[in-house]
């Protein structure tokens, strides 16, 4: 079946049986002035990132580890919502591909019955402080059978619905839903044209969670996000706040640790 043409997005793909990371090796290729949408897609990744020096677990043959070249005119400060416009175009795919209930755990995840089947990681490379190109990192536990021990929380497509999918169908159709969100952001540099959409999706929301910052903690009900991709939360004494991705964890979701 030929795959259904994008203007972009995916339409350069380098496919790798075994890499560290294909975060790493998208930058590298960002740097030799590889083209805006250009997939790397590894089938095995040896030592795949999370954020925070996090480590992913990538084994081979049942998932999608795969990382999208990105040359947005940004600032330095609009990049992290491209993390939310993938996680929405993710989470779009997952639903429309395998009929699973699936969420966006803010800012990141995707979450399926509480657990998480899909992690983004949105790296930035600058030059005299302008950003020169973006890489957007996606996992996504497709056909996984079990996890170990340590990952009580994580969980798979094929675990969830009870049969397996096609993994190059599933990086098709997300790079085509990805594509359109990502040509209208592109433009508007901000998140109003579907922020209602994000907000629908999202499990965080109306939700009481514990945030992270620093070596503080408290408790906060999150309320909903900004045009720029925020969190906004009310906290315990009654006071509103908005939180950015990458400055705090936020906890409640899975009632996990990380
Ligand atoms: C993330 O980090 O969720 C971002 C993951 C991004 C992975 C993709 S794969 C393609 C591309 N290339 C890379 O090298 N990375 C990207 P974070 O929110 O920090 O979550 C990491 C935490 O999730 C770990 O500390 C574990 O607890 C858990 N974890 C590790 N592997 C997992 C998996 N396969 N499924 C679910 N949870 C996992």
């Amino acid at each position: 079946m030929s795959r259904q043409k994008t203007k972009y997005i995916g339409n350069k793909r380098y496919f790798y049986e075994e890499l560290d990371s294909t975060n790493t090796t998208a930058k590298v290729l960002g740097k030799q002035n590889e083209e805006e949408g250009t997939l790397v897609i590894a089938d095995k990744q040896l030592s795949g990132k999370g954020r925070n020096g996090r480590n992913w677990q990538s084994p081979a043959g049942v998932g999608i580890w795969m990382s999208i070249l990105l040359r947005p005119k940004l600032s330095l400060q609009q990049v992290p919502q491209l993390t939310l416009v993938a996680g929405l175009a993710m989470c779009q795919t997952i639903k429309s591909q395998t009929g699973l209930q699936a969420s966006i755990k803010w800012p990141n995840d995707i979450v399926v019955k509480g657990k998480k089947v899909c992690g983004i990681l949105c790296e930035v490379q600058t030059q005299a402080e302008e950003v020169s190109f973006t890489v957007v990192g996606i996992g996504v536990n497709v056909n996984t059978t079990q996890f170990p021990e340590e990952l009580p929380f994580a969980s798979s497509l094929y675990k969830e619905a009870g049969r397996t999918f096609d993994r190059q169908q599933l990086i098709d159709t997300f790079c085509q839903v990805f594509e359109e969100y990502y040509e209208v952001f592109k433009v508007e540099k901000n998140l109003a044209f579907m922020k209602k959409e994000y907000e629908a999706n999202c499990i965080t929301l109306n939700n009481k969670v514990k945030i992270i910052d620093n070596q503080q903690s408290y408790e906060a009900y999150a309320q909903g996000i900004t045009c720029e991709g925020a969190l906004i939360v009310n906290k315990i004494d009654g006071k509103s706040m908005t939180l950015v991705a990458g400055e705090v964890s936020v906890r409640g979701v899975y009632g996990y640790c990380d």
